[in-house]
């Protein structure tokens, strides 16, 4: 018997048969099932998104951190380990994710949920906020928090150690982010990781403004990177013996010169600057912080 033939089985499901006709009502009511289950699975399993909180010590991380997961202000003291708790978005602020859909929509009402995860802010203890930049859990963002009060005594330079110790700080998270990406690059795109400097305790009188916090961090992260080649030349590894093609050593492009945020724009970093205060005379000002969330989401 070939295909040809009017009786071989081919022909027969092709044909107007009660046997082919059951088979394709069957397999037209099963396929949308199937594929609904499949990609409902999919995106059930995966884990909220989250968003990490790092920082020098005294920045106020864990204190947002309570403003935010319960709405008020509590004493805080030294964290010692990290710690994630879920938040809701406010209603009032639209994940950038719900932007298409109707304002009727029921799914609207529900807020939307993320991880937050604080990390300790100790020198010592750095190595957790390390860990969870090098192996991130549905990351969507990183919160870089400074005391804006405690930078703004003297200009940039050796005198002022906050500033010295937030830059050195943010240099290091800045760079493992870049060799995160540079490294995924030969695979796929690295896909987009903004960071988010947020300048607290604005509510202080000597709190530097927003877009100086911004200038001084790049000036000393400028120190920071040229003091680092000086270490490593002094070492005696050349520039050329480094191999910056394969995985750059240094911040930035090439290394020299003044430092800029939109350098790692080149590496799929965006790094922006917004200002607010968790505590405050009058009260928090934190709606900054929430957009640029809901804007990430
Ligand atoms: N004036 C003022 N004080 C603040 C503000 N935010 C936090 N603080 C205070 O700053 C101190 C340190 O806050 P924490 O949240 O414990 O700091 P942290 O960043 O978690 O510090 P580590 O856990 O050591 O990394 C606390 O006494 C807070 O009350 C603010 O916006 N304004
Ligand atoms: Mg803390």
């Amino acid at each position: 018997m070939t295909w040809t033939d009017s009786q071989s089985w081919a022909s027969s499901l092709m044909g107007p048969t009660p046997l082919a006709v059951s088979i394709a009502i069957l397999l037209v009511l099963t396929i949308p099932l199937f594929l609904h289950l499949l990609i409902y699975r999919s995106t059930t399993s995966t884990t909220l998104p989250s968003f990490l909180l790092v920082g020098p010590s005294g920045a106020g991380k864990t204190a947002l951190l309570t403003l935010f997961e319960r709405g008020q202000h509590a004493e805080t003291r030294t964290s010692q380990v990290p710690l994630s708790v879920e938040v809701s978005l406010p209603v009032s602020t639209k994940a950038v994710s719900s932007k298409y859909r109707s304002v009727n929509d029921p799914s609207n009402q529900a807020h939307k949920k993320f991880l937050l995860a604080d990390t300790p802010g100790h020198g010592k203890l750095r190595h957790h906020a390390f860990d969870s930049v090098i192996k991130p859990q549905n990351l969507k963002g990183i919160i870089f928090m400074v005391d804006a009060a405690d930078m703004s005594m003297g200009t940039s330079g050796a005198g002022n150690e906050p500033l010295h110790q937030a830059a050195e700080y943010l240099h290091d998270i800045l760079l493992l982010l870049q060799k995160r990406s540079t490294r995924s690059k030969t695979s796929k795109a690295p896909r987009e990781l903004p960071v988010l400097i947020a300048a607290n305790k604005l509510d202080l009188f000597t709190a530097l403004p927003p877009p100086l916090v911004k200038t001084a961090l790049e000036s000393e992260i400028s120190n920071v990177r040229s003091s680092r080649a000086t270490g490593l030349l002094d070492s005696g590894i050349g520039m050329n013996d480094l191999d910056i093609g394969e995985e750059k050593e240094w911040l930035g492009n090439g290394g020299d010169g003044k430092f800029e945020f939109s350098q790692m724009d080149e590496v799929n970093i965006a790094v922006s600057v917004a200002g607010g205060n968790v505590l405050g005379a009058d009260e928090s000002d934190v709606k900054q912080w929430w957009d640029w969330i809901a804007g990430n989401l």
